[in-house]
């Protein structure tokens, strides 16, 4: 079968009417996704970067000159792939010899392609540990802040915020009430990092419903909740998630219902949790009635919401949105004490998990194919910086980060090489770090599109679009492996990652390194090899090539579920967690790090920007900024799905109709979002399941500045700050964000209108 793996799935390559290659929806896919099947058209669109192409200044006067500034404003000389492959060799030779390896940042975060083999990330970084190292980045945009938190309170099984999880075949089968705190966003679980030949997550969210189990969603947005039976929708306000589970602690507290034996035996630090609940220190309790001023959840739901959690098998489940928040830590970490306190850990299908429909992936009762990727090689740099921490890289060479009890140093960046990621739609304040990508000597991408990153090089290198080449696919998390097979040569001037960067390593000496001697499809073989070595059952190479898939136990029984804490719980003493208590940790010495934003146990603060907070009365609107429903991130934004969703070529955003009303705006109206750090335009869809005093608009629409600086793309990141979650973490937080709106009015519309 011929089949193209992405990241929202497996598609089947067919031809239309008149001979042309199209997609179609994978057979043994039983909820493919529709984002997708437009993903060919992008092969020839005007955006697309056909030919290596320099900045001009840059390749006439050279690095020194201080044309940095020019950097996003200038036009671009193509120039071919023997110069080009020169010059970057030169530049990297020259930063290299002049200012060591830490003076380049090859950290490149971003989700690429699907793919072993052609991974953007991990060519690139091969190439440049040969060429001398990097200065590098840790964690992740989606949970970085659980995944700095996580280990020190269950242990470092559980930095990823996808292995916390119970089965859903478990939930189904034992869990009578599932809690979720940011609900389900049903279009999240398209998607799966590397990829899936089976779309299952909202099959198993209706096989929960079906069995009687009953959801309860705490979110400003209705549309978090899913339709059918048994589901109950309350809206509070945006950040304050943590208050109400403190709030719903109090209560069992109060009516003397919490689980003091469990308590006892499987966590650490509950004595000083409860004193904080109770207000020992503030003199103030963290009961219902105190939520329900933070939040805006009558006290009264809280309270019954609490009493549920206790007398009724089930699990409380946090989205990740929850942590990419000023102290996004806190939200997770008082889900695990506030299910800790109504005391059904350990009990099948039932606790606390994170990310239930973020991905496909978690929860999944499968084998999960943990196979080898395409060696980076060795780093010799030990510089890093948690990844959302690029603008403060580049803005203060020299100084110093907190992070997570350590301090590391900054170093001053000269040369900045991007791959597989679009900084340029995912990192916050982008015009701040639009100054700041102007400050290194110089910025080479390789991209297949325009994009706002592309738009801001010195040197841009055509990478090849996932359907030009052959690759294996497979997620770590998932039983699928795909033979994903070319359907279509690239442009002529345009090669993938891996045949550029050999051109590259030929000219600095150190081709036979790379390419370690081996051909593509030798590489392929190898990396499909790998997975045969742990997975003896998997067909042969030239038999998976042909049939185009093979997938661990697909159409089987489902596998034993993951066991979810009940080794731990029936037995802490022989089964110990890795935290330092060897238990679930409800205080923790990370409050002893004596950072101003994270303490010993989980409290609610008052985030800089949420609606109860002073900057509200200049900027009243929360911005919340999910993820789109048409596109991955900003990847397929031209294509027929993510442009049908737009008005007019304008991103929407959603707001409540009273609010609207209010702002002196109506349906379909363009309007200016913005506050101090930017402004942005995009079309208004009225909304009445949103809570009053929030906007929504989706990430992913590209980052399109005119001349005043206003974005026309959309881009909620024109308006959302540095600010991180917390020093422990230097985690992203777009979803604490104030903003005013108006009227947009273009000038030249004003003249058009004359
Ligand atoms: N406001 C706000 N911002 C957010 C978020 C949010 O919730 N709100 N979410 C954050 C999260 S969770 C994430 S994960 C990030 C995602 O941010 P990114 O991962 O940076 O977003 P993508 O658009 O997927 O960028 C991948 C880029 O790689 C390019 N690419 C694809 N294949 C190849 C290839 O083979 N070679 C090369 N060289 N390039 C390739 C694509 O064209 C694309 O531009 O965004 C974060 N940003
Ligand atoms: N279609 C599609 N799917 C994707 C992606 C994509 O780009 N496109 N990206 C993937 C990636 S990289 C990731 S990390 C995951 C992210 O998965 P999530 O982090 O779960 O996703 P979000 O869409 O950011 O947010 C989910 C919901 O959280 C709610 N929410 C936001 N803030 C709050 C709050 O303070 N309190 C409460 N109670 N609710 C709140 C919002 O209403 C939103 O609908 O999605 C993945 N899935
Ligand atoms: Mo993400």
């Amino acid at each position: 079968m011929h089949l193209f793996a992405t990241h929202f799935g497996t598609y089947e390559v067919a031809a239309n009417a008149v001979g042309k290659p199209c997609l179609k929806p994978f057979r043994h896919d039983p909820d493919p996704a529709e984002m997708g099947l437009g993903y060919l058209d992008l092969a020839d669109h005007p955006e697309r970067i056909r030919v290596p192409m320099v900045r001009r200044s840059w390749l006439d006067k050279g690095p020194l000159a201080g044309t940095s500034s020019e950097r996003g404003r200038e036009d671009f000389v193509e120039v071919s792939w023997d110069k080009v492959s020169t010059l970057v060799a030169d530049e990297l030779r020259r930063v290299h010899s002049t200012h060591g390896g830490q003076a380049v940042f090859g950290g490149s975060y971003g989700w690429a392609s699907a793919g072993r083999f052609h991974h953007a990330q991990s060519q690139l970084k091969r190439l440049l540990n040969l060429a001398g190292g990097f200065t590098s980045s840790v964690n992740t945009y989606s949970y970085g802040a659980a995944g700095v938190l996580l280990p020190y309170i269950l242990g470092p099984d559980y930095k990823d915020a996808c292995d916390t999880s119970p089965s859903w075949s478990d939930i189904a089968e034992n869990c009578e009430l599932l809690v979720g705190f940011g609900g389900f966003r049903l279009t999240n679980a398209q998607v799966e990092a590397g990829g899936t030949g089976s779309h299952r997550a909202v099959e198993w969210l209706r096989r929960c419903q079906q069995s009687g189990v009953r959801i309860v969603v705490f979110s400003p947005a209705a549309s978090d909740a899913p339709a059918g039976p048994n589901v109950r929708h309350i809206p509070l306000r945006p950040n304050t998630d943590t208050a109400v589970m403190l709030g719903m602690c109090h209560t069992l507290l109060a009516k003397g219902r919490v689980d003091r034996e469990f308590l006892k035996r499987c966590t650490v630090g509950y004595a000083e949790f409860e004193r904080y609940l109770k207000g020992d220190a503030d003199g103030i309790a963290k009961d219902a009635a105190w939520a329900s001023n933070i939040s805006g959840v009558p006290a009264d739901v809280i309270a019954e919401v609490a009493d549920d959690l206790h007398c009724n098998r089930s699990l409380v489940n946090v989205a990740w949105s929850l942590q990419r928040a000023r102290f996004g830590e806190q939200p997770f970490w008082a889900a695990i004490a506030l299910a800790s306190v109504a005391g059904h850990v350990g009990t099948r299908g039932c606790g606390f998990a994170f990310g239930l429909t973020a991905v496909n992936s978690v929860g999944q009762p499968v084998r999960r194919l943990k196979g080898p990727v395409f060696e980076q090689g060795e780093n010799p740099v030990r510089h890093y910086i948690p990844v959302a921490r690029i603008t403060e890289l580049l803005e203060s060479p020299g100084s110093r980060l907190a992070y997570n009890g350590r301090s590391l140093e900054l170093p001053d960046i000269r040369l900045v090489w991007w791959a597989g990621g679009n900084p340029f739609h995912h990192h916050q304040d982008l015009n701040r770090l639009a100054e700041a990508f102007r400050r290194p000597e110089t910025v080479i991408v390789t991209e297949n599109m325009w994009t706002g990153t592309a738009r801001m090089a010195d040197i841009v290198l055509p990478s090849a679009f996932p359907f030009e080449r052959d690759d294996v696919a497979a997620s770590s998390r998932d039983n699928w492996l795909v033979y994903s097979r070319r359907v279509m040569d690239p442009p002529a001037g345009v090669l993938t990652d891996h045949e550029a960067y050999c051109l590259i390593a030929a000219k600095l000496g150190c081709l036979e390194a790379f390419n370690g001697g081996l051909g593509t499809n030798e590489w392929l073989a190898r990396v499909y090899e790998g997975y045969r070595d742990r997975y003896p059952e998997l067909p042969d190479f030239q038999t998976f090539k042909m049939c185009g898939f093979a997938a661990l136990d697909e159409g089987e029984e489902a596998p034993a579920p993951a066991d979810h804490f009940g080794r731990f719980v029936a037995d802490p003493q022989s089964s110990p967690l890795r935290t330092s208590s060897g238990r679930i940790e409800i205080s923790s010495e990370i409050g002893n790090f004596g950072y101003p934003d994270i303490g010993r146990h989980p409290v609610w603060m008052p985030p800089e920007e949420w609606l109860g907070a002073p900057l509200a009365r200049q900027h009243p609107i929360h911005l919340l900024s999910p993820q789109p429903a048409h596109r991955l991130h900003g990847q397929l934004e031209h294509s027929v799905a993510s442009q049908n969703a737009k008005l007019n070529g304008y991103e929407r955003f959603t707001l409540n109709p009273a609010d609207a009303a209010l702002l002196g705006l109506r349906d379909g109206q363009l309007c200016e979002l913005y506050n101090d750090r930017g402004r942005t335009i995009a079309a208004l869809t009225l909304n009445a399941g949103l809570i009053s005093g929030v906007a929504v608009l989706p990430a992913g629409g590209w980052f399109r500045p005119d001349d005043q600086g206003v974005d026309h793309g959309g881009n909620p990141n024109t308006l959302t700050a540095i600010t991180p979650a917390s020093h422990l973490s230097q985690a992203t937080a777009p979803n604490s964000c104030l903003i005013s709106i108006r009227p947009w009015c273009a000038p030249t519309d004003k003249q058009d209108e004359d």
